[in-house]
């Protein structure tokens, strides 16, 4: 490498839902930029997330979890969010969980057995590992058998090995000027980093079945002073769904609000003044038109 040269490059983070990929990609920046929950399938969309230092630029790149057996239109978009972001990235990050190795995972190998590109096998929530004895086998096996460049054991949650695995991925990014400036941190405009805020509070707050009926919409951004006026639409697939999202004189709904604007303020560092509604527009999940139409459009 020549003297002051810089490195850039893409890396994309994949696997199956809920091993933690947007808990690594907030733990990496240092920065809540990804929502994350206990359920899965929580990310629906890709997002950039960008860390520079001094002679790198890291743009990471999340992914919903690659998922079989739903047939939706959501399902399918989210699907295609992986398959393109494995396109030209010059590191894969290929994430699985504890000692675990599920058809799933399979399923993800198979798929980037196609792609060119290095692939990191990254096993988190190590720190749920109770007899650590049994880590050093677990690794050796996969990397007989599953066609990966390194496997690297990480707890994204607790920091744990997380510079090793940055340095890992370093030295294999291109010398390259910086594609993005120095202090961006997304590709993404505020208002979907708001609406994907909204939504983390509801799949956080609400049953199992609830977050995959529901999407968020911003109808309003605006900044009046000091102060950034939010208006949020948020759709559900059915009447019961909105009243249970509502909840009980508004109290849900008004904690999810009061806990969204705790994180926007921290994210937009301003006042907030949110306000939400609830619709109920049924069918939205399983139509491609109506789906484009709140954001989820990736032609
Ligand atoms: N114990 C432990 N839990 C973790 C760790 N990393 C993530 N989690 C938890 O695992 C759950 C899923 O994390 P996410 O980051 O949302 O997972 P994801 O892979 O982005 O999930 P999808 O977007 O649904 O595909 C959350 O409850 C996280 O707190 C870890 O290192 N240790
Ligand atoms: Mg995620």
């Amino acid at each position: 490498m020549t003297k002051n040269a810089h490195r850039c490059g893409y890396i994309a983070i994949v696997g199956r839902p809920n091993v933690g990929k947007s808990t690594l990609l907030n733990h990496i920046l240092g920065q809540k930029l990804s929502i994350t929950s206990r359920k899965p399938q929580t990310t629906r969309h890709k997002l950039l997330g960008i860390k520079t230092t001094e002679d790198t630029q890291f743009i990471y790149v999340d992914t919903p979890g690659l998922h079989q057996g739903q047939k939706k239109a959501i399902n399918r978009y989210m699907n295609r969010a992986v398959t393109t972001a494995i396109q030209d990235v010059d590191v894969v990050l290929f994430m699985i969980e504890k000692l675990q190795w599920l058809p799933e995972d399979e399923a993800v190998a198979q798929r980037l057995a196609e792609i060119k590109s290095p692939v990191i096998l990254v096993i988190n929530k190590v720190d749920t590992i109770d007899d650590k004895e049994t880590l050093l086998p677990h690794m050796q096996k996969l990397l007989e058998q599953v066609n990966v460049q390194e496997v690297i054991p990480v707890s994204a949650l607790n920091n744990q090995n997380l510079d090793r695995l940055e340095e890992i991925i370093r030295v294999r990014l291109p010398e390259d000027d910086f594609f993005y400036a120095e202090d961006q941190i997304t590709d993404r405009s505020s208002r979907f980093l708001a609406a994907e805020i909204i939504r983390e509070k509801i799949t956080r707050q609400l049953g199992d079945e609830l977050p995959y009926q529901m999407t968020v919409e911003i109808e309003e951004f605006t900044q009046e002073g000091k102060i950034l006026h939010i208006n949020a639409l948020i759709l559900v697939e059915r009447e019961g769904q909105k009243r249970i999202l509502i909840g009980d004189k508004g109290d849900r709904l008004k904690k999810i609000g009061q806990q969204a604007r705790e994180d926007m303020q921290v994210l937009f560092d301003s006042k907030i003044m949110l306000k939400t509604w609830v619709k109920v527009k049924s069918g939205w999940s399983d139509d491609e038109r109506a789906l484009r139409s709140l954001g989820y459009d990736d032609r």
